[in-house]
This record gives C-alpha cells, sequence and structure tokens, in this order.
C-alpha cells in the first residue's frame, strides 16, 4: 500500500481531478452507483436503509480525468445515536468535496426525506448536481411530475438535474460528463489503478457484512461489523476463506 501511494505519477496537461460527495436519504441508489462507475463492487448495496457506515472512497481514473467518489451513509432525521453519527459525518462530507451529487429516487415524487438533505445542502457553499436515479423505474406518464417535485427542492438555487439508472447504466456516461465539466484541473490523488481507498481487508469483511444484513434482515442489528483477522486463499480456487466471525458492538443503554 505504501508502495503504491510512492508512485503516483503526475498528471498529464490539463487533466482534472476532484471528490464527489454522493448525498441523499437512504436506499436511493448511492452506493450501487458508486460500483456502477468504478466498474467494480467496492460499496455494500441493499434493500435495507443504512447499510453504508464508514465513509468509502470509490476511485475512477481516466485519461482525462480521476474522480473520487465519497460514498456517505444516507441522510435522516436522526431518532437514535447510530442515525445522529451517520448525519454528522455526511455533513462533514458535504463540506469537504469539490461536487456533491444530490441522489433522489426518480421512481417516486420527492418526499420529507429529500427535503431534508435539500435543506442541508442549501445551507452549505456546495456545487451541486441533482441526480435522479432509477430512471428505468420512472413511470413515463408521471415523469414531469416526478422532475418537478426535484427541481422544486432547490429552491432559489439552479441545480443541473441529471438523470439515469445506476442498475441498468443508462445515463451514466452523461452523468460523468456532467461531473466532469463541474471539476478543477488538478493531479492524481490516488495511483491511476486503483479503485478504492480502503484496504482488501476492509472491502472482504463489508462484503460477508452484506451477506449477514440480507440473510438476517430484523434478528442483527445494524451495527453488525465483520472484522477480519485473516484469510487464507485455497489453492485452484478464489474463494477467501474468513477467519473470525462477524460480532456486533453491545446497545448502549439508552
Ligand atoms: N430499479 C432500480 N433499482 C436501483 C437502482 N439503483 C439502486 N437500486 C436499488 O435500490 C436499493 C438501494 O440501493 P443502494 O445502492 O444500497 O442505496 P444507498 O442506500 O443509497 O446506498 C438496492 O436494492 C438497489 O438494487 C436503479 O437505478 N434502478
Ligand atoms: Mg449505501
Amino acid at each position: 500500500m505504501v508502495e503504491a501511494f510512492q508512485s503516483i505519477p503526475a498528471s498529464p496537461e490539463g487533466f482534472r481531478s476532484g471528490f464527489v460527495g454522493f448525498v441523499g436519504r437512504p436506499n436511493v441508489g448511492k452506493s450501487t452507483l458508486m460500483n456502477r462507475l468504478v466498474g467494480q463492487k467496492v460499496a455494500i448495496t441493499s434493500p435495507v436503509p443504512q447499510t453504508t457506515r464508514n465513509r468509502l472512497q470509490g476511485i475512477l481514473t481516466t485519461d482525462q480525468v480521476q474522480y473520487i467518489f465519497v460514498d456517505t451513509p444516507g441522510i435522516h432525521k436522526p431518532h437514535h445515536e447510530l442515525g445522529k453519527v451517520l448525519v454528522r459525518n455526511a455533513r462533514t462530507a458535504i463540506e469537504s468535496v469539490d461536487l456533491v451529487l444530490f441522489m433522489v429516487d426518480g421512481s417516486v415524487r420527492a418526499g420529507g426525506g429529500d427535503r431534508f438533505v435539500a435543506e442541508l445542502l442549501l445551507r452549505s457553499e456546495a456545487r451541486v448536481l441533482l441526480g435522479l436515479n432509477k430512471l428505468d423505474q420512472q413511470p413515463p406518464d408521471l415523469a414531469e411530475a416526478i422532475d418537478q417535485s426535484y427541481r422544486e427542492l432547490a429552491g432559489e438555487k439552479d441545480w443541473p438535474l441529471v438523470k439515469f439508472s445506476a442498475l441498468d447504466g443508462s445515463g451514466c456516461e452523461a452523468l460523468a460528463e456532467a461531473m466532469y465539466a463541474r471539476l478543477e484541473p488538478g493531479p492524481y490523488y490516488y495511483p491511476p489503478d486503483l479503485v478504492t481507498d480502503q484496504p482488501e481487508r476492509f472491502i472482504m469483511g463489508e462484503l460477508i457484512r452484506e451477506q449477514i444484513l440480507l440473510l438476517t434482515r430484523e434478528e442483527v442489528p445494524h451495527s453488525v461489523r465483520s472484522p477480519l483477522s485473516g484469510w487464507t486463499r485455497r489453492r485452484r480456487s478464489p474463494a477467501f476463506w474468513p477467519q473470525s466471525m462477524w460480532n456486533a458492538r453491545p446497545k448502549k443503554a439508552s
């Protein structure tokens, strides 16, 4: 890892780079989009909200640009301790990126959750792109009304609207171009071949956590973690076998 960072080349003339924060209420498809753009699974996704706990960066480098996508935990009104931490992390993310992709679920109209996020963004200095995801599920007869419900969230500000589907990839190239247009000239922040800032060990732990969340639903708290103490690579098989079991932090007395 250290060696990799020592070998970051100088970026070519006219190269652009920047940090793009994916911000939005839970379940709009932030992690799915991250995986789609990076071209590999680096973020875990699930139909259950609040899967993303850590700030995870996915990296896409082309000849012209290096995007560092910051997958933030879904923002929603905090009802408990973990929720408050998630919102605080998302706020920090908003302030520390070059561009915010405010992601919404384009298959339904804007709701209270989206309004809560929009208000956070309106109170910040962030440069915002409004990203309408799940285009594959947008009913054509309601498209105009749905789009309008999200445009209204911007109030006085004129956030450009981009429509796409992270699931089937439609519109994702246009989205990448819209992001490119809003980034400044800059260096390689990471080696060009890196797809995430997280070590392999973390990604593997996350993939295990994803399966636990998928298979157990109600029975396991969302604070479940799966730290790996190590793994063994099996000969003639790409599979890794984790050597530790998942655990969950004990609940704080409320
Ligand atoms: N139909 C459809 N489903 C999507 C799309 N993007 C994400 N999803 C689904 O929405 C759910 C939540 O996605 P996820 O990426 O975990 O959302 P996050 O909480 O914002 O990170 C998952 O079941 C995804 O498969 C899309 O473009 N179209
Ligand atoms: Mg997520």
